[in-house]
């Protein structure tokens, strides 16, 4: 529908969120994991399909990052998608039947906020940091994995400052005690970024190759090339250091090496002609691209467990 291609407000996606729940209220239940720097709350819908518990999840969050608005745009996407076609859609039912989905629609609720009141290209979240006059820490270099080595910055005032120590920031927090008591469960994790079109796995942090390498690295192989024969667009794709750059302290790594084997950063639309800036008109390709997949993913994870 004409609602899933456009951006919408904070106050929107809480309220969307609702009535999702409301509306589906079989599928659907909404779960606070934790509440921001500004003390927003922060709302996981999880998806599900057969009524009897399944024992296996996946993760998606979207928006760490506050100015890639397609990141948000896509977990409601992904929500309204699973919902209208659970049970019409072979895929789709297949993935909801075998795990439950949770999804953070919006990691970074302050950032974002403020993307639409203030500063459009602000990337960090808005806390207040001690004897500094400038807000906000990465909340991707926030985690505990090489934290604050090279690729972040530690003064408060740098886009990629990474925050006081590992885990400092509230919404960070939050992620990390859900994923940790959902450990034994969560089988994929996934994080939803905007741009340049990559498919990306772990190691950030460093260039060391990670145990399971060829596996990942033929599926997001896979699933590039099924989106350049689908959509005829072009995604990079590999481990995260040597395709896009080093960069430590990430959500990707930190759940990878929580146990999370699956564990891949998505960098969606464009590849750098409106950046941060992509039309609402780019929405349904940027979010079908990223839907299939995520599709490859979750399919072949389902397949191997
Ligand atoms: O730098 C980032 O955090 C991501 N790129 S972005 O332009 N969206 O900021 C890439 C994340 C890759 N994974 C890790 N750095 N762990
Ligand atoms: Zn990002």
């Amino acid at each position: 529908g004409v609602f899933y291609e456009r951006y919408h407000s904070l106050e929107d996606i809480y309220y969307w969120i609702n009535k999702t729940k409301q509306d589906h209220s079989d599928m659907v239940k909404v779960i606070l994991i934790g509440s921001s720097s500004e003390k927003r709350p922060l709302f996981v819908l999880k998806l599900s399909g057969r009524r009897d518990e399944v024992k296996r999840a996946m993760w998606i969050d979207c928006g760490i990052h506050a100015r890639e608005w397609i990141a948000p745009a896509f977990c409601m996407w992904f929500v309204n998608y699973a919902l209208a076609f659970y049970n019409h859609n072979t895929e789709i039912t297949e993935i909801l039947n075998n795990m439950d989905v949770y999804i953070l629609t919006s990691m970074n609720p302050d950032g974002y906020k403020y993307t639409w009141t203030t500063d459009r290209m602000w990337r960090k979240n808005r806390s207040n940091n001690k004897d500094s006059n400038c807000f906000g820490a990465d909340l991707n270099r926030n985690f505990d994995a090489n934290w604050c080595t090279k690729g972040a910055s530690d003064n408060p005032c740098d886009p990629t400052y990474c925050g006081q120590f590992p885990e400092s920031e509230p919404e960070t927090q939050a992620v990390t005690r859900f994923l940790r008591s959902h450990k034994d469960t969560v089988k994929l994790y996934l994080s939803i970024h905007s741009y340049s079109q990559m498919l990306l796995f772990p190691y950030s942090c460093s260039y060391d190759e990670i145990p399971n390498h060829s596996e990942l690295f033929e599926l997001v192989k896979e699933a590039s090339t099924k989106i350049r024969r689908y959509y005829k667009n072009n995604y990079k794709y590999g481990p995260a250091a040597k395709t896009i750059y080093l960069a430590p302290g990430g959500s990707d790594d930190w759940a990878y090496n929580l146990g999370i084997k699956y564990s891949f950063t998505f960098e969606l639309q464009d590849r750098g002609r409106y950046g941060f800036l992509l039309p609402p008109s780019l929405i349904p390709q940027a979010c079908n691209e990223a839907l299939l997949a995520t599709k490859v993913l979750a399919l072949h994870v389902i397949k191997k467990l």
